[in-house]
């Protein structure tokens, strides 16, 4: 096992690989900006390094001040967390240079499913249910317009660089293609140095389900279950839960192991996540892959009790993961909201000093945070301060318990998102579980519709 990891990270992320390696006896080393010197994780770690000034660029994202902090500490491995540099097979391929352990997928793994084209044909070769589209990526209007007539329309452009919505363009009529098809090149170009796009057919009103993983170096490779997390917006997910209520015994067993099939055929280790869109008819398709630990995987761990950060430690010290597919049980709902320093309303970012902070536990209730009274949300990083889990027997004790936590916080000095929590959770299509991406819109801040292209 690792007798020191570095943290690539900030915020309630950092904080919470610092728990998993307290509870490992793995010593931990902090890295900050000149911006979180206070922090949480800072104090909590056994030592902690400067990384650079507050701007992700010149500190988080900073491959060569981490790796330094890594080797003047004499760190065996790092975790990277979300976001960052968490999907970089870059890092993981300097760190293999200079040997330290990314703990993650193996680099060749984050760089092929990096590539949404060249995810898209694995999975598809893998097993992997796929809506039609592009064998890989698209290089002409002429031949995007020749693969959209063959599937129909509507059409959706995606960036092959992409995830997370941007480089996206929806296409009704050929007659709008070729404008769609410049500009989203344009945008991802823009967006990733890279303008490469795939078409496939568009989904009007699906759902966002997807599936967590956890597979070791001794080809064991299981599935934990789904989240549904329909509920976003602008692709920042407000809401997450599960299971998800339109997923029986049956449909997980038969997602999980088409899941489990395609992790094994591209050798996938550690965590990982596999996206779907299901239409109304419970018909899933293959979106993209995560390849690293995300926001919401305490909903996963709070019906399966798995640890899912301890686990991808152990499997990057070279364990086996400790359990079997048919040890995997799923007990009660979970449901997490993700609080952000935003207006509610117009979702405008709410920086500044949080003059109380407390949330309240009790029964059922986790709170992931780094944040506390008298500390100082800055406008450098994203805007999440703190992820409420509520877990119950059943979806309605969850959302009973996740309401009475959320009434009951006192959050001082800044604006959060907790009052337009409070009305999705109040919110009879929510209640019923009549969710899709779309379930967002009736939110929209602005009298005209929020449209796909002008989100991305
Ligand atoms: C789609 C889609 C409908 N059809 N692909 C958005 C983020 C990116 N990862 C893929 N996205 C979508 N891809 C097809 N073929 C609808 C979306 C989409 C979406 C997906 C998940 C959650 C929220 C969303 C909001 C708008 C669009």
């Amino acid at each position: 096992m690792f007798k020191k990891i570095l943290v690539a990270n900030r915020g309630e992320i950092a904080l919470r690989v610092i728990f998993a390696c307290r509870e490992l006896g793995i010593k931990t080393v902090a890295v900050y900006s000149a911006a979180d010197e206070n922090s949480l994780h800072v104090r909590f770690a056994d030592e902690d390094i400067c990384i650079g000034p507050a701007r992700s660029v010149d500190s988080y994202l900073n491959v060569p001040a981490i790796i330094s902090a890594a080797e003047i500490t004499g760190a065996d491995a790092i975790h990277p967390g979300y976001g960052f540099l968490s999907e970089s097979a870059y890092l993981a391929e300097v760190c293999e240079a200079c040997h330290i352990r990314f703990i993650g997928p193996d680099p060749s793994v984050i760089r092929l499913l990096g590539d949404k084209a060249k995810a898209r044909r694995a999975m598809k070769k893998a097993g992997v249910p796929m809506l039609p589209g592009s064998d890989g990526q698209v290089e002409s209007e002429e031949k995007a317009l020749k693969v959209a007539k063959d599937i129909g329309y509507p059409v959706i452009i995606k960036a092959v660089a992409g995830g997370g919505g941007r480089g996206m363009r929806v296409v009704k009529a050929p007659g709008d293609l070729p404008h769609a098809f410049k500009t989203a090149q344009r945008e991802a170009e823009a967006a990733f140095g890279r303008g490469d796009v795939y078409v496939e057919k568009y989904l009007e009103a699906p759902r966002h389900i997807e599936f967590q993983v956890l597979g070791d170096h001794h080809g064991n490779v299981l599935h934990l279950g789904e989240r549904e997390c329909s509920i976003q917006r602008r692709h920042q997910k407000l809401l997450e839960e599960s299971p998800s209520v339109v997923v029986s015994d049956k449909v997980r067993r038969k997602m999980g192991a088409v899941v489990a099939d395609a992790a094994r055929a591209v050798q996938y280790t550690n965590a990982g996540t596999f996206e779907f869109l299901m239409d109304e008819k419970g018909s899933f398709f293959f979106m993209e892959v995560n390849t690293r630990i995300q926001v919401e995987h305490p909903v996963t761990e709070m019906v399966t009790g798995v640890d899912l950060v301890k686990e991808q430690i152990r499997i990057a010290a070279g364990e086996r993961v400790s359990f079997k597919q048919s040890d995997v049980t799923f007990t009660g709902h979970a449901i997490e909201c993700r609080v952000n320093a935003e207006d509610p309303d117009t979702f405008v970012p709410s920086p500044g000093l949080i003059q109380a902070f407390s949330v309240p536990g009790g029964p059922g209730v986790r709170v992931d945070t780094a944040a506390h009274s008298d500390c100082l949300i800055t406008p450098y990083y994203d805007s999440m301060i703190a992820k409420v889990i509520a877990h119950g027997r059943d979806r309605q004790e969850a959302i009973a318990r996740m309401k009475r936590t959320l009434e009951m916080s006192v959050v001082e000095g800044i604006r959060t998102t907790i009052p337009l929590h409070l009305k999705i959770l109040n919110d009879p299509d929510f209640v019923a579980g009549r969710l899709s991406t779309h379930f967002m819109d009736r939110y929209q801040p602005k009298p005209k519709a929020q449209s796909l292209a002008e989100s991305a």
